[in-house]
């Protein structure tokens, strides 16, 4: 197969920070030397007190990894504080809401000011070091200022992405025993609302029958929607702001406190709290955003992702202000008022660093060239890509129509567990090949193994594993350190298995070619399952689910559901609509099923374990080749399955 190479762009070669010799230099030192490496970077963030030790981990036994683990800092103090004699008038914040009319400057003053005003309210209601604060919001200002008033006074912030329903939020709230939420009263999106406050009253009651009983609501009004109020626990963020100070002294964090818990799915049972803790996290994340994106003072950047997703925390608030950049929320979608929206934005901001996902590029793709052409992008320098692996296809459309050759393609590989980019071009570095996250960042040790855990090297395929930590690594699973032990370092002993497969080229150029687990990437959204499966099967009309994904034009993968119904039930569409609206409720309308087959039995082993790989095979509408079904207990079940299949081509 022939591969087309992007050589690296003499203007963008010419500006970067780290050309191609630096980056070969930096990288083998990084590995030669982790503790000499990160020890110098490590000062990049402003410290109380300095670090004495700098690495201090293991993959064996136990799993230990601590970072820097003598130094005090404040993640909130380097985001803000430590910029204000600078460049304290410099807008921090651009916030462009869902209406095209509606945006506002936030500077790095004024964000001094809201963050601490926020972190007092945190404070007078009893909000403690270590506790946990559940953060649901839309795409607005008080998101930021939220996170950030929980690294001020060192609470650990723990955000549920909007668009989840009141159960999946309650669930999150009950894991980690947060009994104090911020909220809003409606969200805004594509001009339709998202009831918030009303899912949040849902989910507390919930929680509640959980044992978990929520204390305190702080409700930003955004729309003005009505909203039921219960005193004695919800409070107006705008009324409660007014009241206290404005000043408010920093928490001394150590560099292994946690930061923020963040939940994301896996192969298995209910989503994992991922924690991340303060100074290595922040190190990483700067740093990365500063090399990855090329980003230069002055530079206005824009990553479209929500605050819900780990691409938020690190990409949108905590690395860009650690670095005192001006950092651009979109609070709306890319196609309204039409699929123009996100150019438009590009040429109104005049932004330089644009940082998206591949399924927006293919939906927007779909609606034709003129939507962009009609922008001008002068100002686009560096173009970014995140959450799922971009198809040529996408990725010429984005560098050609998009780019229009001038601005390289930094197809980023991370996931949430690894807090920032792993794998990644680096714009004035490296040679782009159109579908490939290239090569690894500084103290990145990519390792290609086969199933039975044999390394392969050179050109190869297989699963990828990193040999050892980098500073933005997550420490635990909130609550179980045995299931992080388990889920990471189990598969292949001593290694950080990602769940990815990968291969690898002849000029030692890594290609995600995506999960070898149960887990889905619906639009950049991960999605375990088991999850939906369960999800399913607490319908009463249902006795057994198997759920997979299918190749999907526009989300990437869709999920296909085979769904066996209790005796005396019929399949209907109404049923099928019933379904969906139930799962919706579960989890949230990304966990949408988009097919349901109705299957009287589901292809099991004799030992009577479903073969998911036959299911895939018929979801994704390839069953000449359904592999080896001698071990299926009734073979016939899947000539049922076939010739009701709902994926035809
Ligand atoms: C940051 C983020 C992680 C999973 C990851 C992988 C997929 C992310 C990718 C990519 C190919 C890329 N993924 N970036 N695959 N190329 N550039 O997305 O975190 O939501 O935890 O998802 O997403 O499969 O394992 P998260």
């Amino acid at each position: 197969m022939s591969v087309k190479t992007y050589p690296v762009l003499e203007p963008a070669k010419q500006r970067a920070l780290i050309d191609d010799a630096t980056y070969q230099a930096w990288y083998r030192q990084s590995v030669a030397d982790p503790e000499g490496f990160w020890g110098e970077h490590g000062k990049r963030i402003d410290w109380f007190t300095p670090y004495t030790k700098v690495k201090n981990t293991s993959f064996e036994g136990d799993v230990s990894i601590k970072w820097f683990e003598d130094g005090v800092t404040n993640v909130s103090t380097n985001c803000i504080d430590r910029h204000l004699e600078k460049r304290g008038d410099q807008v921090a914040i651009i916030w462009e809401g869902d209406n095209p009319y509606d945006d506002k400057k936030i500077t790095y003053r004024e964000l001094y000011e809201h963050v601490c005003r926020l972190a007092n309210v945190l404070k007078a209601n009893g909000v403690q070091q270590g506790d946990r604060v559940t953060i649901y919001m839309p795409m607005i200002p008080e998101a930021a200022y939220a996170m950030l008033a929980c690294a001020r006074i060192g609470a650990v912030h723990s955000i549920v992405f909007g668009g989840f329903s009141p159960d999946a939020l309650a669930g999150r709230i009950v894991d980690c025993q947060s009994t104090f939420v911020i909220t809003a009263d409606e969200g805004l999106r594509g001009g339709k609302p998202i009831p918030l406050k009303a899912n949040t009253d849902q989910a507390i009651e919930i929680a509640g029958r959980g044992g978990v009983e929520v204390k305190s609501v702080v409700v930003v009004r955004r729309t003005g929607g009505k909203v039921n109020w219960f005193s004695e626990r919800d409070i107006w963020y705008h009324q409660a702001v007014a009241t206290v100070e404005a000043d408010c002294p920093p928490a001394k964090m150590k560099a292994e406190d946690p930061l923020f818990i963040l939940y994301t799915s896996g192969s298995t049972g209910k989503p994992k709290g991922v924690l991340h803790t303060t100074g290595g996290y922040l190190v990483y994340a700067s740093m990365t955003h500063q090399y990855v994106f090329d980003y230069h003072d002055g530079d206005i950047y824009w990553c479209t992702a929500d605050v819900g997703w780990v691409t938020g925390h690190s990409y949108i608030v905590y690395g860009p202000l650690a670095n005192g950049a001006t950092t651009l929320m979109f609070e709306g979608v890319p196609t309204y008022p039409d699929a123009g929206r996100l150019w438009d934005v590009v040429d109104k901001h005049k932004v330089n660093i644009f940082y998206t996902a591949p399924t927006a590029i293919r939906a927007l793709m779909g609606q034709g060239d003129a939507f962009v052409t009609r922008s001008s992008r002068t100002s686009l320098r560096t173009l970014g890509s995140v959450g799922e692996p971009i198809n040529p296809e996408a990725w010429e459309w984005y560098y050609h129509i998009v780019g229009e050759d001038r601005c390289p393609v930094v197809d980023t590989w991370w996931q949430t567990e690894t807090g920032g980019i792993l794998i990644t071009p680096l714009p004035g570095a490296t040679a782009l090949k159109p579908g490939s996250a290239t090569r690894p960042f500084f103290g990145v040790q990519p390792q290609l193994v086969d199933a039975e855990g044999k390394v392969l090297d050179g050109a190869a395929d297989g699963n990828l594993c990193i040999t050892d930590s980098w500073p933005g690594q997550m420490r635990t699973v909130y609550g179980d350190h045995e299931r992080f032990i388990q889920t990471y370092f189990a598969t292949y002993k001593g290694k950080y298995f990602t769940g990815d497969g990968c291969r690898r080229d002849e000029d030692g150029y890594y290609w995600i070619t995506g999960r070898v687990d149960d887990v889905l990437n619906v639009s950049g959204h991960r999605m375990g399952t088991a999850e939906v499966e369960s999800a399913l099967v607490s319908h009463d009309a249902v006795s057994e689910a198997a759920v997979v994904g299918y190749p999907h034009d526009i989300k990437g993968q869709g999920i296909y559901c085979y769904v066996t119904l209790m005796v005396g039930q019929t399949g209907s569409d109404d049923l099928r609509k019933a379904l969906i609206t139930h799962v919706r409720k579960e989890i949230g309308a990304i966990a949408s099923p988009d097919k349901i087959q109705f299957a009287p039995g589901l292809p099991k082993t004799r030992s009577g374990k479903i073969m998911r790989r036959i299911l895939r095979k018929i979801a994704e509408d390839d069953f000449g080749a359904l592999g080896d079904t001698s071990t299926l207990a009734d073979p016939a079940v899947v000539d049922d399955l076939i010739a009701n299949r709902q994926n035809r081509k």
